[in-house]
């Protein structure tokens, strides 16, 4: 008797409910871009909106998927011929559909040369990254490389490149040498002007190889920067999740991820060796992600980090519990009323308030289980762009910034280490020891701590630092967390 596979597959595609099957047939579309970061949110975002595009109108886009550094990923999409299902969760509804825009799938910590090698074919003519904001090593305040000895080895020896600027510009390297042609490096991670760093990140480590200015020139005139906004709500996978595509699906897929049903994508269109035509996706193609990526980086991702942190504290395990707790919702409205919305200029057409009730509304989505410990990780590179750029634009306008402030001092308390109810969190950050140093020496008073972190450069940068009025605010919030605890602190604030 023959045994039906029970893993998804090309052998099992002709096994699901027709409404699960991929637009795209790996194997059909030859690839044209490299990503970097095949994560869970690359697959529900990029991935998805490429599918659409190459299915809407053709062209030779297949994804290769790079792991930078785990192998989990990799090994899943392998076994199942670069196949994975998204689920899509609405508060009532769930869909589960495969995705074929994975045309390979590559391990760049066991082969580094593959990837190296796959930057320098001139069939790949778009890398795109979602590597999270660390990755970058870009200090946050100033966007100055951070240089250490496996970055300098990197750059500087012929070993086997083991960080992501080091893979990207050895690659750029060799396509300089291949003469392989223009192409386009399009950062989709959370990083302020991300496209505009990315290519700061590549001249810093040209200089950095000590590449002579003739060559660099030549590599940086065949490679652009385009900005994007990309925003869709991706929680990590868990069993649950896989449990759910395996019922959808009827075969098992250890690339199951589940996402929220809203998706945006922002691009500026500069991409030289041409791009799928991802406006066919419902992607916005532009001359300028800047608005874009301002309005979502304060009043998505900053109202994310302030759930986070306040839920967190007060032993909310989601994002969706977080913000059920009393009073939090009405503390979020006015830090995007009274904070977010006068400190920048919105995308023409968009109303700051609205778009602040429409994340409210996703965030709220009882289905998607994001952890407020996954938010809040990595404070020390989201802060800046989040929160603190908020700040630097109100108090550069002679305007408070009351309700961030709330959302910094709640940042510190997490740092402390312990909820509400004395349970542990954990500090996940790469500066995790220099936090923890400042803190054990500064951190007897609220005032001690805020003196402690505000002194950490690659956060606050001078004039935030010695801004008196800002500190006292941190400073009086931090003091009421740490006296009476997050809800009664929410209950009593104005
Ligand atoms: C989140 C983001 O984990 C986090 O820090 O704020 O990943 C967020 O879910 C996405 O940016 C939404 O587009």
């Amino acid at each position: 008797m023959a045994l039906t596979p029970d893993r998804l597959g090309l052998a099992t595609l002709r096994h699901l409910p027709p409404e699960s099957r991929p637009l795209l047939r790996p194997g059909t579309v030859p690839a044209g871009i490299v990503h970097l970061g095949v994560g869970a949110f690359h697959r529900a975002h990029q991935a998805v909106h490429t599918e659409a595009a190459v299915g809407a109108a053709g062209g030779d886009w297949g994804i290769i998927g790079v792991a930078p550094r785990s192998t989990d990923v990799v090994d899943a999409l392998a076994a199942q011929d670069c196949l994975f299902s998204v689920t899509t969760l609405a508060p009532d509804a769930a869909a589960t559909r495969v995705v074929g825009a994975l045309a390979g799938v590559r391990h760049a910590a066991s082969d580094p040369d593959a990837v190296v090698g796959l930057l320098a074919d001139p069939a790949i003519r778009v890398v795109t990254l979602t590597v999270t904001e660390k990755a970058y090593r870009l200090d946050p305040v100033t966007a100055a490389l951070t240089v250490d000895a496996d970055l300098t080895a990197d750059l500087t020896t012929g070993r086997p490149p083991r960080t992501v600027p080091g893979l990207l510009v050895r690659g750029l390297l060799a396509r300089a040498a291949a003469d392989a042609g223009p192409i386009a490096l399009v950062s989709c991670d959370n990083l302020p002007a991300n496209g505009r760093r990315l290519r700061g990140l590549v001249e810093q480590c040209l200089a950095l190889a000590r590449v002579p200015d003739a060559s660099a020139e030549r590599v940086l005139t065949a490679v652009t920067c385009p900005g994007t906004m990309v925003d869709r709500i991706v929680p990590a996978a868990t069993d649950e999740t896989r449990d759910t595509a395996r019922r959808a699906l009827g075969v098992t897929d250890l690339a199951a991820i589940a996402a929220e049903p809203w998706s945006q994508w922002v691009i500026e269109d500069d991409f030289p060796g041409g791009r799928p035509a991802w406006e066919r996706s419902g992607a916005v193609l532009t001359d300028d992600a800047g608005p874009w990526e301002r309005l979502k980086l304060r009043a998505l991702n900053g109202v994310h980090s302030a759930t986070a942190y306040l839920g967190a504290l007060a032993g909310a395990e989601t994002v969706a519990e977080a913000l059920a707790l009393p009073h939090l919702e009405a503390v979020l409205r006015r830090l995007v009323a009274e904070d977010i919305t006068p400190s920048f200029t919105p995308p023409a057409g968009v109303d700051v308030s609205a778009y602040g009730e429409q994340v409210l509304a996703r965030f709220a989505n009882p289905a998607i289980r994001y952890r407020t410990t996954q938010v809040a990780m990595d404070g020390s590179q989201k802060l800046p762009q989040r929160v603190l750029h908020t700040v630097a634009d109100l108090r550069a306008a002679g305007r408070s910034a009351r309700w961030s402030a709330l959302v910094v001092a709640a940042w510190l308390r997490f740092l402390l280490g312990y909820a509400d109810d004395g349970r542990p969190l954990p500090l996940d950050d790469p500066l995790a020891d220099r936090l923890r140093a400042a803190l054990a020496a500064g951190a007897h008073t609220p005032a001690g701590v805020v003196d402690a972190v505000f002194a950490l450069r690659e956060v606050f940068p001078p004039d935030l630092a010695a801004d008196d009025e800002f500190r006292a605010d941190v400073t009086g919030w931090l003091t009421a967390l740490e006296r009476h605890g997050v809800r009664a602190t929410l209950a009593d604030a104005r």
